[in-house]
């Protein structure tokens, strides 16, 4: 299962042949570097290279109209002048002889990458596309946009494989406004945008692409604008908007297939969208929309106008859609307040539509239409643009083997893995240290011994980056535990976050130096008292309110283990877990974004069965999806809500509304 890559230099073969300062930052250069920074780093290689097809008039017709449609065709046959009279009745966009060919291309570019992930193909695939498409509507072209490429992938997807709910993720820092229009009424198509609005003064400057436009009757809560009003975004901002609202949303919701309108002008330097998140978040964005929909993504290229920015930032996201682990996020210090704010409308705007969001806060008081602008720095434009520099995102080495397994003998180890051999000659330091303070008198035989320091070689081999990943099958998770974490966690630069998924207490004390960050997951009250390193999540019930357990995941340890930023994550199974198996491969998967993917799973011997699935999610499988979720208990998502109130002074990724700040 492989990821498509979809690319023709035809769609360089075409350029503004006039002067019209709006437009000039749309260079053929755009695809050329972006494609040439795939080849150069190894990652065009590993890819499915599928050919383009042209779109044809009925593909197109699936969203646009047949005049329009016609009036294009007529464009390569007119004159300079002719051309520039045919835009003018648009909106920031230039016409070309060969334009009308690539348009057909770009299009058919989309189609042919729903086609090779709906048939099986590919799982996922990226398009990288000239004209681009997000803002061409019915009956009219915009933003350099002709036709609109990923509305008309997703038409086609509901026509031609049936599929029932489409997600668009709209990372472009524009507005997609044709996407909104074409999808307003549509249920079945969840369109969601962030975009550069500074109330309303950022092209396309439109009254509904504000956070109260949520789509019309049928449609009603299925198209989601979250504004951007301050400029200067950075990977905080953008984290806290996929944890607190597109992504519970999307698991409600539950695509067949997601679509993303992957423009890159929401990158550092870029001159439209003037923001600061860098190249390597896209790996992340990416990453978190990949168990969606069992992994079925398109990502079709949009905007993006600084050619270094625009380039890294497709190289990350094409290298995660291969599978490699996302790499470890940068300095992330929790949203600014304009971002609190707006996600805070949006929550509460969209909390009748979205049990998810049932708990969120009402509309702030504060009235964002009349704040006072002139205060607003941003706005006293040019002296404020500071031309941002920003380091080469390293090289993302996936250590050789992706995934070592400490299984009993008996057991096979699934396909692709490796077997962590048990250790033969036993470090005599550690054997010390094992009978001391784990082994009691009556155990300390030769078998758990060299299985808890197997166990150590495996964490090792992690530390020195040999190893990605290990599984370990243990007779006695607690003592595995008490092994391993502290010996992580003893090393200078390491931070260890273990997850502990079930009842019964946990075997080991956490200080409060920040070395291990212990985070429980289970159906009981925890009988230890939190504190800021050690999170008792009390979740009733377990898996049968799988909407609790994975809204408990995404808005509450989510932001806590990027914000704490391990450099290993140990997820346990205890014996008692009680989680059904869809649900535990989600949070294997979506842990794997976490600490460059360096996580160790301890899993209890008896649990045979969910050895090979876990290990397929460790290689970077997706994880299946969920189905469609209903309303979480009530006291699921009070207990997880009372925690995030209480914890967010300490984790500032958890805040949610205006007055969590200040
Ligand atoms: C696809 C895209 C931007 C148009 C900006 C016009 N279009 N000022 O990024
Ligand atoms: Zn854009």
């Amino acid at each position: 299962m492989g990821t498509a890559l979809i690319y023709d230099e035809e769609m360089t073969r075409y350029k503004l042949l006039w002067v019209d300062p709006s437009c000039k930052i749309e260079v053929p250069e755009r695809l050329i570097v972006s494609y040439e920074a795939l080849v150069k780093s190894g990652l065009a290689d590993r890819c499915v290279s599928v050919p383009v097809r042209e779109a044809t008039d009925a593909d197109i017709l699936l969203v646009h109209s047949e005049e329009y449609l016609q009036a294009v065709k007529t464009t390569p046959f007119m004159t300079l002048e002719e051309m520039q009279d045919f835009c003018a009745q648009y909106g920031d966009v230039y016409f070309h002889p060969n334009i009308y060919h690539c348009a057909t291309l770009a299009a058919g570019a989309a189609l042919q990458l729903v086609d090779s992930v709906m048939t099986g193909k590919v799982r996922n695939g990226m398009a990288l596309v000239r004209p681009p498409g997000h803002h061409s509507m019915h009956n009219a072209a915009s933003g350099f946009c002709i036709f609109n490429n990923v509305a008309i992938a997703a038409q086609y997807a509901k026509q031609k494989y049936g599929v029932k709910r489409v997600l668009i993720v709209d990372w472009d820092i524009h507005h997609g406004q044709g996407v909104q229009y074409c999808f307003e009424d549509d249920p079945s198509v969840l369109y969601f945008s962030w975009h550069r609005y500074e109330h309303q003064k950022f092209w396309p400057k439109l009254r509904e692409s504000d956070f109260d436009s949520v789509g019309k009757e049928k449609g009603a809560g299925f198209n989601i604008n979250l504004p951007w009003n301050k400029v200067d975004m950075q990977n905080s901002d953008y984290l806290s908007i996929f944890h607190h609202l597109l992504l519970p949303i999307a698991y409600e919701f539950c695509p067949d297939l997601v679509l993303v309108c992957a423009g890159f002008d929401s990158a550092i330097g870029d001159p439209e969208g003037e923001m600061c998140a860098t190249p390597d978040i896209f790996a992340h964005l990416t990453h978190l929309l990949m168990n969606l929909a069992g992994g079925k993504l398109c990502a079709v290229l949009e905007g993006g106008y600084n050619l270094t920015s625009l380039a890294q930032s497709v190289c990350q996201t094409v290298q995660t859609l291969l599978g490699d682990p996302p790499p470890r996020p940068a300095n992330l210090d929790g949203p600014c307040q304009s971002t609190v704010e707006s996600l805070h409308c949006v929550r509460s705007t969209h909390r009748q539509y979205w049990s998810c969001l049932k708990h969120a806060a009402d509309l702030p008081t504060f009235d964002v239409s009349t704040k006072d602008l002139s205060l607003d720095e941003s706005l006293n434009s040019e002296e404020s643009k500071e031309e941002h520099v920003w380091p080469e995102p390293p090289k993302r080495l996936t250590p050789a083997i992706r995934a070592a397994l400490l299984l009993p003998d008996g057991i096979t180890c699934p396909d692709g893995c490796y077997r962590q051999s048990v250790s033969e000659c036993l470090d005599p330091l550690i054997v010390t240290k094992l009978k001391e303070n784990i082994l009691t008198d009556s155990e300390d035989d030769s078998n758990a011994l060299s299985t808890l320091s197997s166990l150590i070689d495996l964490v090792e081999k992690m530390e020195k980056d040999e190893v990605c990943s290990g599984l370990a099958l243990v007779h006695d998770v607690s003592k595995a535990m008490k092994c391993v974490v502290p010996h992580a966690a003893s090393a200078l630069k390491n931070r260890v976050l273990v997850i502990c998924v079930g009842d019964g207490k946990v075997p080991i004390h956490v200080s409060e130096d920040g070395k291990v960050l212990m985070v429980q997951l289970s159906n009981k009250e925890s009988q230890e008292p939190e504190s800021r390193y050690f999170i008792p999540v009390c979740l009733k019930k377990g898996c049968s309110d799988v909407s609790g357990f994975i809204q408990a995941i995404l808005s509450l340890l989510l932001p806590l283990g990027y914000e704490y930023d391990p450099s290993l994550v140990v997820l346990v199974q205890m014996s008692d877990s009680g989680l059904c198996e869809s649900m535990w491969l989600q949070l294997t998967s979506l842990l794997r974004g976490l600490a460059q993917g360096h996580m160790l799973v301890l899993m209890q011997k008896g649990n045979e069965a969910c050895v090979s699935p876990t290990a397929s999610s460790l290689l970077g499988d997706p994880a299946p999806s969920l189905g469609p979720l209903v309303a979480p208990l009530p006291e699921n998502v009070e207990s997880v809500e009372m925690l995030r109130h209480r914890l967010k002074a300490d984790w500032k990724l958890l805040q949610t509304t205006a007055q969590d700040i200040g």
